[in-house]
């Protein structure tokens, strides 16, 4: 992905505000529960998030697992049990994440729900809900709070911190999206794109399409998904630009003259991936 040497920079100024109210609310809570993309752990990690909460005890929520390969995210729960550190699968459409979140929350705060014990405390936890745009951070909340939170897909939905109050025993403390201040690397620019993390109009929406067939074209399983997909073959080493004519040509996306509309077809692809149309497929998998 290194054709072009553009450090991608999408830092709005109400993102510093929400890095200095995060900063400001820490004290006043017990646990972060991070949230990331779970076909993309690594670009979805924000270094900025995990700086400022890093003395917090911390639970890892790889969430929208419904749309990222299985066996993947089991492999990164792995990973990061391996580094002693907490994370889950999860999804905010089914609701079997919420017993493992509960359990993961308990381990992580063991020590401080045994001193509240000793000293007769019942005060509810609370967690404040952290992450890049995007993620499902509003969504979580939604899944155990009382009233809810406002959810769309889009990046920058959530404008301020907001308290949520999820039964007797939970506090959630939603947080707006925060990203990285700018990429060095091309391709965390990149998967936060195809997952819809970064706003469409900052990056060409062929160009998002075009690297993301590049990545399906590298493994089988997801070549034959996009086969499948498009009722088309291809082979490992096509030209992504010319599979994404073929696809619009057999989608009946044209222009004048019986050209494919590769703009509208490259938003159709990246639209369906985005959605999980495509297929159950991730992005990023742990380097062992
Ligand atoms: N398939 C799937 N979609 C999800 C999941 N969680 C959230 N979404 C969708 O992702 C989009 C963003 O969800 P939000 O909850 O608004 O995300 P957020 O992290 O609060 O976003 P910001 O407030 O903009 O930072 C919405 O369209 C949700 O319906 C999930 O587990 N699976
Ligand atoms: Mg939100």
């Amino acid at each position: 992905m290194g054709e072009q040497h553009k450090v991608i920079q999408w830092f709005p100024g109400h993102m510093a505000k929400t890095k200095r109210k995060i900063i400001e609310s820490l004290k006043l809570v017990d646990a972060v529960a991070e949230i990331r993309d779970a076909r993309i752990p690594i670009s979805s990690e924000n270094p900025d998030i995990l700086e400022i909460t890093a003395n917090k005890p911390r639970i890892i929520l790889l969430n929208k697992s419904d749309l990222a390969d299985n066996a993947i995210t089991e492999k990164w729960i792995n990973y990061y049990a391996e580094k002693g550190v907490k994370a889950i699968a999860f999804d905010c459409k089914g609701k079997n994440g919420i017993k493992n979140f509960n359990l993961g929350l308990k381990e992580v705060l063991k020590e401080k729900i045994e001193k509240n014990k000793q000293k007769g405390i019942k005060k509810a936890l609370r967690i404040m809900v952290v992450g890049i745009p995007n993620v499902g951070k509003s969504s979580f909340i939604n899944l155990l709070a009382d009233k809810k939170a406002k959810v769309e897909n889009r990046p920058g939905v959530t404008r301020g911190n907001q308290w949520f109050s999820a039964g007797n025993d939970l506090l959630l403390l939603d947080t707006p999206g925060v990203l990285w201040p700018k990429f060095e690397d091309e391709t965390v620019g990149m998967h936060l794109a195809f997952t819809g993390a970064v706003k469409e109009s900052i990056l060409n929406t062929e160009e998002i399409a075009f690297y993301l067939i590049k990545f399906l074209l590298t493994d089988n399983t997801y070549k034959e998904m996009l086969e499948k997909r498009y009722s088309l073959t291809f082979n490992s080493d096509d030209d992504a630009y010319d599979i994404i004519c073929r696809i619009g040509a057999k989608r009946g996306m044209l222009v004048k003259g019986g050209k494919t509309d590769t703009e509208r077809t490259s938003k159709m692809i990246a639209d369906e991936f985005k959605a999980g149309i495509i297929g159950k497929i991730s992005i990023e998998e742990p380097k062992v």
